[in-house]
């Protein structure tokens, strides 16, 4: 089906990242153009989109094609369009902890499945977008670090933000406790298996992650640091060096991002739409929807796949992955 699309996909860097060239995005994609798209997210992990001229009702539209609108009940965010996020920063407004390894919202129950990024105003010089590939991260570990990590679970949570409410009046702290109702602390995989690849990805980050269930606190810790010490590893790494207009969507399942607040105090706007996601499943969650002795027995890459099939067996995925692998 994609093969008779006319875009094009140039991958840049070893383990993620590819130029799109080729797409319309002023009107709607083809059915063909999509699942071009969607397929080299996939298997790209992210991709860059170069100084496009859309508007942002245009940039709506397009992420609008991958699945459904995930409003941030932190981020700032338009009025009259809750669903754009506005990161708008300078010397006297910093960005808030996003100079921190992370893959986006893992305080929810089920973390957004991509994001779509787009370039409004730049520094002159600095505030590029660092991205690392947790499936590659993954793969890169020994197997018995593989086998450790297998079936462990950590602890998240909205932590960054919780400072927006230090000193807070009565309002505000009314407000802190009614999030707390609203996003208690989640347990995600701490390995999770992609619910459309079926690859494997590292899914604790510093920014959210708060333990490893289990453990002793000296423990967690250093299980955590070691794992926050794969996204700094170069060979994992894509660096996004933003013009304006650039536009880039991840896939937040399978990579982790770092923007470098190296532009200070010049001014830097991004405009941000979020698709939601599935609840985090991991290779047991899996295992247990396909119930398959052959998937255990599978050769690695082939057990892998095995996973991804059992697990889009054993959960509801987003409308447009399921239509999707339904055409195929
Ligand atoms: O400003 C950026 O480049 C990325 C900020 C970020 O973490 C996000 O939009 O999720
Ligand atoms: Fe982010």
């Amino acid at each position: 089906m994609s093969k008779t699309s006319n875009i094009e996909f140039k991958r840049l860097g070893a383990h993620l990242g590819a130029e799109v060239s080729g797409a319309d995005l002023t009107a709607a994609l083809s059915h063909k153009d999509r699942q071009a798209i969607h397929d080299a997210l996939m298997e790209h992990e992210v991709l860059v989109f170069p100084e496009i001229d859309i508007t942002v009702e245009q940039q709506a539209a397009f992420a609008k094609q991958f699945g459904e609108f995930s409003v941030h009940p932190f981020s700032p965010n338009a009025e009259e369009l809750p669903e754009l996020i506005i990161l708008d920063n300078d010397g006297d407004s910093p960005p808030l902890a996003t100079d921190v390894w992370h893959s986006d919202e893992t305080f929810r129950e089920a973390p957004p499945m991509g994001t779509i990024l787009r370039a409004r105003v730049l520094p002159d010089i600095g505030g590029d977008t660092v991205f690392a590939s947790m499936t590659a991260a993954y793969d890169g570990l020994s197997s018995r670090w593989q086998n450790f990590l297998s079936g462990l679970e950590a602890v998240h949570d909205f932590k960054p933000f919780r400072r927006l409410f230090i000193g807070a009046d009565e309002k505000r702290r009314a407000t802190l406790h009614r999030m707390e109702i609203e996003y208690p602390n989640p347990s995600h995989p701490v390995v999770r298996v992609h619910p459309v690849t079926g690859r494997k990805a590292i899914f604790v980050n510093p920014q959210f992650t708060l333990h490893i269930k289990g453990m002793t606190e000296t423990e967690s810790e250093a299980v955590l640091s070691m794992l926050y010490q794969l996204t700094g590893t170069p060979e994992y790494q894509f660096r996004v060096g933003w013009k304006l207009g650039t536009m880039v969507f991840w896939d937040n399942r399978s990579t982790q991002h770092y923007a470098a607040r190296d532009y200070l105090p010049q001014r830097r706007r991004m405009e941000r739409f979020t698709l939601k996601g599935d609840k985090v499943l991991g290779a047991d969650d899996a295992m247990a929807g396909a119930g398959s002795a052959a998937a255990l027995n599978a050769k690695p890459e082939a057990r892998q796949k095995a996973d991804g099939e059992a697990y889009s067996a054993a959960t509801s995925v987003r409308q447009f992955e399921r239509d999707t692998a339904a055409g195929d």
